[in-house]
Order: structure tokens, then C-alpha cells, then sequence
């Protein structure tokens, strides 16, 4: 059995994106592996975020996981938060990264670009996501593809340490999707589909209603042709809702090209909107269930008490290696 973490932040509404590029590959990996999946709130708040919203918004990604398929006898699902040797290791492991590491990070570029007042935990985010996943030495991160270069830190960290302190970090493998490892924004096919988007046609929140995601869809910027060909290079918008309606359905997107063949967008953009509506109507009903049940408590405070019961134990031992005094 491998062990798989990975995380979502609570910045905003969860999209499709999180859905087709993470969630989907959670729900199917805590059938063969010891999963560990978290609300990755500290990593939130690397830009601001009001404190009601935060604190919503974090239930509501908890109860996402849940209403999606995770299961908390299955997978251990748990706030970053509540388990403080996140933030420890990930101060030590700070101190570890290089400042022409965390430059590189196009992350880092994209979200502080154009902005006055960049706080300076936007810039050390992927210290902390590396001590995220090497505290409970995980093997596998499913993540989608904007987060690879997160991961490459993070292996190179892991080395690092072992290199200087001996041998105490498994390194990590990214487990990057085939199809939707990237989807993009709804209003411009050079941006990944984002919840922090301020346009909020620009994403498909996994709790918009059914009337909403078929206009959203209905709105897509497409292109001046009218054939549905799968040709990320030449029809990025098309292609990227081809995409998503292959990620949504079990065809592939040749299979769509051929069901689609010559009859312009509009009935293929209709069936899209009807895929991502039937695929999230079920998700949405439990998540009222979950909400409404009170069952999320318990379910974190559980997650919490497994994932303190490595990560103490890994922290403990990283500190023993670097010189502390161990109380
Ligand atoms: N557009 C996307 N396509 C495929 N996968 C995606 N992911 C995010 N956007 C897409 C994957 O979702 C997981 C959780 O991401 P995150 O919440 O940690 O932060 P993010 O990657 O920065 O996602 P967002 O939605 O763009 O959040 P904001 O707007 O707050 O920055 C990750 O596995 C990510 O790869």
C-alpha cells in the first residue's frame, strides 16, 4: 500500500478544475492506497481572505470531499490547521529552501504579479506544501499539472535533507492525469480554471446550480469556426471543453469530435452542459446531506488525531537530526 496525500485550498468555491484535476483521482486512489486528504487552509490565507469566507469555505471544501466519495473509513480527511507540525516543519524546511528556488516558482509570478503589498507567505508557499506531504512520508501526490513544479521542490528538499542529515524523507512522486490535468478558464483558454478567478464566468463551481453551469457553458468563449476537433494548438477554447466533456462522460475526445461531426457548437456546448450538470446534481445532494447532518465535526477531529499521530513522530525525528534540544 503507497501512501497518497494531497490537499485543497479553501480560497474560494470549489471548480471543475479541482474536481477533474485532483478530487476525481482522490476518490478513486482511497480504494487501493493509505490516503490522507486535507483542507489545506494555511496555505489559504497566503493572500487575504475574510475571516467568515475563510471559515466557511473551509467546511465547505471538508464536506466537498465527503459528497464527491470520500470516505473517512476509507481516507483520513482532516484540516492542515489542526495538526501544528505543519507549520513547524514547514518553518525548518524554509530555512532549507533556496530564495532562487522560490523565484523560479510561476506561481509565485502569476498570483504576486501586478500587485503592491505581496505577503511574504505567498513566496515561501512551497516550503510549507513541501513539509505538507513529506511529514507523513508520502509516496504519491495526485495533484493536477500546475502544481509539478511544487513538487519538484519538494523532491529536491527531500534530497536535500537526506543528503545533510541522513536518510528521513521518503521522496515523493507527482501523479499527474492524463486528460483534465489542466483545465482552463471558461473566458480565455490561456489561464487554468481557477476559484480565485474573479470572474465567476470564468469557472464552473461545483455547487452552481443547473441553470448557472448551462449558461456558464452557454457563454464559453469559443472560436469564429464551427468544428468541434480536439486540437489543443489551434482551438485551445474548444478543445479544453472537449476536455472537460471527456473528463465528465466515458468518452474519449475522439469520440466526441466524431458524435459532433458537422454540426457546430451549439448541441455539442447543450450535451456539455447537460454532462457536467448530470455529474454534479448527485455531489451536490449529498453535500446538503453532509452539511445538514453535523457529521463533519467528527470526521476532522479524527483526521486531525490520525495525521498527529505521523506527523509528531516525524517531526520529532527531524529535529533530533538538525541539532535541537528534544524536549
Ligand atoms: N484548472 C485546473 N485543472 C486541473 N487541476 C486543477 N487544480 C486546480 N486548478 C486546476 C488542482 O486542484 C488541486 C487543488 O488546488 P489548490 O486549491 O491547492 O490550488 P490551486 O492549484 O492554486 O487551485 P485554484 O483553483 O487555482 O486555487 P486558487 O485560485 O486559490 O489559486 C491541485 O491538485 C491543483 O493542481
Amino acid at each position: 500500500m503507497k501512501r497518497v496525500l494531497s490537499g485543497i485550498q479553501p480560497s474560494g468555491q470549489l471548480t471543475l478544475g479541482n474536481y477533474i484535476g485532483a478530487m476525481k483521482h482522490f476518490v478513486a486512489m482511497q480504494e487501493e492506497h493509505d490516503c490522507s486528504f486535507m483542507i489545506v487552509d494555511l496555505h489559504a490565507i497566503t493572500v487575504p481572505q475574510e475571516p467568515a469566507a475563510l471559515r466557511e469555505q473551509s467546511e465547505s471544501v471538508a464536506a466537498l470531499f465527503v459528497a464527491a466519495g470520500l470516505d473517512p473509513a476509507k481516507a483520513n480527511i482532516f484540516m492542515q490547521s489542526h495538526v501544528r507540525e505543519h507549520a513547524e516543519l514547514g518553518w525548518l524546511l524554509t530555512t532549507m529552501t533556496y530564495m532562487g528556488e522560490l523565484e523560479r516558482m510561476t506561481q509565485f509570478k502569476d498570483k504576486s504579479s501586478g500587485k503592491e503589498s505581496v505577503g511574504a507567505g505567498l513566496f515561501t508557499y512551497p516550503s510549507l506544501m513541501a513539509a505538507d506531504i513529506l511529514l507523513y512520508q508520502t509516496d504519491l501526490v495526485p495533484v493536477g499539472e500546475d502544481q509539478k513544479q511544487h513538487l519538484e521542490l519538494t523532491r529536491d528538499l527531500a534530497g536535500r535533507f537526506n543528503q545533510r542529515y541522513g536518510e528521513t524523507f521518503t521522496v515523493p512522486q507527482p501523479l499527474i492525469p492524463k486528460v483534465g490535468a489542466r483545465v482552463m478558464s471558461l473566458d480565455d483558454a490561456s489561464k487554468k480554471m481557477s476559484k480565485s478567478n474573479p470572474n465567476a464566468g470564468s469557472y464552473i463551481a461545483l455547487l452552481d446550480s443547473p441553470d448557472v453551469i448551462r449558461k456558464k457553458i452557454s457563454r464559453a468563449v469559443t472560436d469564429s469556426g464551427r468544428e468541434v476537433k480536439f486540437d489543443p494548438q489551434n482551438k485551445p477554447e474548444v478543445s479544453n471543453l472537449i476536455a472537460i466533456y471527456s473528463a465528465c462522460s466515458a468518452l474519449t475526445p475522439q469520440e466526441i469530435e466524431a458524435r459532433y461531426e458537422g454540426q457546430g457548437y451549439g448541441p455539442f456546448k447543450k450535451d456539455l452542459a447537460e454532462q457536467v450538470v448530470a455529474l454534479l446534481e448527485p455531489i451536490q445532494a449529498r453535500y446538503q446531506e453532509v452539511r445538514a447532518s453535523g457529521e463533519l465535526r467528527r470526521i476532522l477531529a479524527d483526521g486531525a488525531e490520525n495525521a498527529r499521530q505521523v506527523a509528531a513522530q516525524t517531526v520529532r525525528t527531524v529535529k533530533e537530526r538538525m541539532g535541537f534540544v528534544l524536549d
